[in-house]
């Protein structure tokens, strides 16, 4: 099997649709609902392409998480996110246009800066943010990444992680209770009135826009097989990838000190 550093000599390239040759990220979005399982299954996907121990500024796979762009609430929406009655599963919760402004960056080979979401705080940290370097394979993983047109046409790939509802709201309780400090009452009343309309509204429809659909998510060893091994094609047999367009910018290739 290939090691890490077969994977450092190459980089993927392909021409993008200004006629530059250009070396730029293959771009993976990962959709599905609530704790459907995407986090894991883009881990895994890291795991497999043997990442996960590197130091970010080598990491040549990185996953970026779509609650990162969520947006900054007036104090108004601040008090009633506290309740419990702010809809943090609508799109209008997102700022797409810096999901969108980001992805682009990504996609034509910049560094950029991304931030930490606190759920306890509910809102990105003003002092946490990560650094993402050139890497060849990004994945963008959140409820509502395929919802945006002008996001959704950004990726390479599309993956839909298909999870049964009632599975994934056994696993929405005890993570928002023990890792989001709620309590159970809040967490069931959210899930009533927000996270399952918004699901059936906004992120189930859009699972027509995927590429791969993985059923029961990230314990489906064979769909994450079948989709790693397509990506080392992609990444080492110079299989071509799909073309994407990148507006209001000009595609250059990483700089030598990236290879
Ligand atoms: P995943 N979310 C919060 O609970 N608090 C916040 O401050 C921001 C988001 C939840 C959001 C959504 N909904 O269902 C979930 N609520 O994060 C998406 N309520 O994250 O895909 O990891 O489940
Ligand atoms: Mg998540």
């Amino acid at each position: 099997f290939y090691t890490f550093k077969k994977m450092t000599d190459k980089t993927l390239d392909y021409t993008t649709t200004n006629g530059l040759e250009s070396k730029t990220p293959f771009l993976i979005g990962v959709a599905g609902g609530t704790a459907s399982g995407k986090s894991t299954v883009c881990q895994r996907i890291v795991e497999k392409l043997g990442q996960q121990h590197k130091e970010q500024t080598e990491r040549r796979v990185v996953c970026i998480s779509q609650d990162s762009f969520y947006r900054t609430l007036s104090p108004s929406e601040r008090l009633r996110a506290e309740r419990g009655q702010f809809n943090f599963d609508h799109p209008d919760a997102f700022d797409d246009k810096k999901l969108l402004a980001t992805l682009k960056d990504i996609l034509l080979g910049k560094k950029v800066e991304v931030p930490e979401y606190d759920y306890i705080a509910n809102s990105i940290s003003t002092n946490r943010s990560h650094t993402i370097y050139p890497a060849d394979v990004v994945l963008i993983e959140g409820i509502l990444v395929f919802y945006f047109p002008e996001v959704r046409d950004l990726f390479h790939m599309k993956l839909f992680v298909d999870t049964d509802s009632d599975t994934r709201l056994a696993r929405r309780v005890p993570r928002d209770i023990m890792e989001r400090g709620r309590d159970l009452e809040q967490v069931l009343n959210q899930y009533m009135n927000f996270v399952k309309p918004a699901f059936e509204e906004f992120c189930l429809p859009t699972k027509k826009f995927a590429d791969v659909i993985i059923p029961r998510g990230a314990d489906n060893f064979v769909a994450i097989d079948l989709i790693v091994h397509h990506i080392w094609d992609i990444m080492y047999k110079k299989r071509p990838a799909p073309t994407i367009k990148v507006t209001n910018g000009t595609c250059k290739p990483h700089s030598e000190a990236d290879e």
